[in-house]
């Protein structure tokens, strides 16, 4: 069976990251077939990306039994498997929503950040499980945790490795909805169907502003977003979101 499954339905690619046998933990062959599946939600006709677990657990990191021997050049396999496909999600310029159907844990938890937008089943948890054997967040959990939770408690959950429940999750704005494990799927598509109807190119100019922001002055930002405003006004999208508000019609937005 393929580490990583694709399906598509509309304008929305679901990626599904399949060893449920180990909670879809990280293998090489995971990542190859995970940097395939990003590939392919670069086509022009997906406007939405929804990523999953199979089975039980969304995603818990590496897996460790390829650390029963020594555990060899670890950051150069961050470098050469785990960044290209965080940096991907980043750069892709569509939204990217993460169904959380099980445990997130350690670079799991990672991906799962990486992404846009997060909802959770009720039975999913989430778990900085880094610490709990001697290493330090990688794959960009420090940078999205402490951009999506603030540095002190980034750094108190990091620091702790303390399994969080869904509903805590929530509540700390890590996820922007929870749901009972059994409308999660159905409930992810909705949502995904929604983002990919909306003005694609609007949304993938949102979401480098948004990262850009991260790192850079008032001054940069207002420039980027003027630069960005002025690309946005010459999509089909704002010609037809005008056009519809004018005729008091509902948009249909194509995403170019
Ligand atoms: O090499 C590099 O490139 C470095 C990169 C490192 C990045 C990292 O991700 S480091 C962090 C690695 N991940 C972890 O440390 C998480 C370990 N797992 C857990 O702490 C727990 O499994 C969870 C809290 C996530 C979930 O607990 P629970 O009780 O729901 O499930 P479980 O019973 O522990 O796990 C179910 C099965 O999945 C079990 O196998 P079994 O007994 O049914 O045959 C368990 O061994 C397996 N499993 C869980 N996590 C991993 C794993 N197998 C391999 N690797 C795992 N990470």
């Amino acid at each position: 069976m393929a580490e990583v499954e694709t399906t598509r339905d509309g304008a929305v690619l679901t990626i599904t990251l399949n060893r449920p046998d180990v909670l879809n933990a990280f293998n090489a062959d995971m990542h190859r077939a995970l940097a395939a599946a990003l590939k392919e939600a670069r086509a022009p006709e997906v406007r939405a990306v929804l990523v999953t677990g199979a089975g039980r657990g969304f995603c818990v990191g590496q897996d460790l039994t390829e650390f029963r021997e020594a555990p060899g050049d670890i950051g150069s396999r961050l470098r050469g498997n785990y960044h290209p496909n965080i940096l991907a999600i980043r750069a892709l310029e569509k939204p990217v929503l993460a169904a959380v159907n099980g445990p997130a844990a350690g670079a799991g938890l990672s991906f799962a950040c990486a992404c846009d937008l997060r909802i959770a089943a009720d039975s999913a948890t989430f778990v900085p499980a880094f610490i709990n054997i001697g290493l330090v967040p990688d794959s960009g959990s420090t940078y999205f945790v402490r951009r999506l939770l603030g540095t002190a408690r980034a750094f108190e959950w990091l620091t702790s490795g303390r399994r969080l429940t869904a509903t805590e999750a929530h509540a700390w704005g890590l996820v922007s909805e929870v749901v009972e494990a059994d409308h999660l799927a159905s409930r992810a598509a909705e949502l995904a169907a929604g983002l990919a109807a909306m003005p694609t190119r609007g949304i993938a100019m949102t979401k480098r502003l948004l990262d850009h922001a991260e790192h850079t002055t008032l001054e940069e930002q207002l420039e980027l977003e003027a630069q960005l405003q002025t690309a946005a006004t010459q999509t089909n999208d704002f010609r037809e979101g005008v056009a519809a508000f004018l005729e008091k019609r509902e948009p249909r937005f194509e995403g170019s």
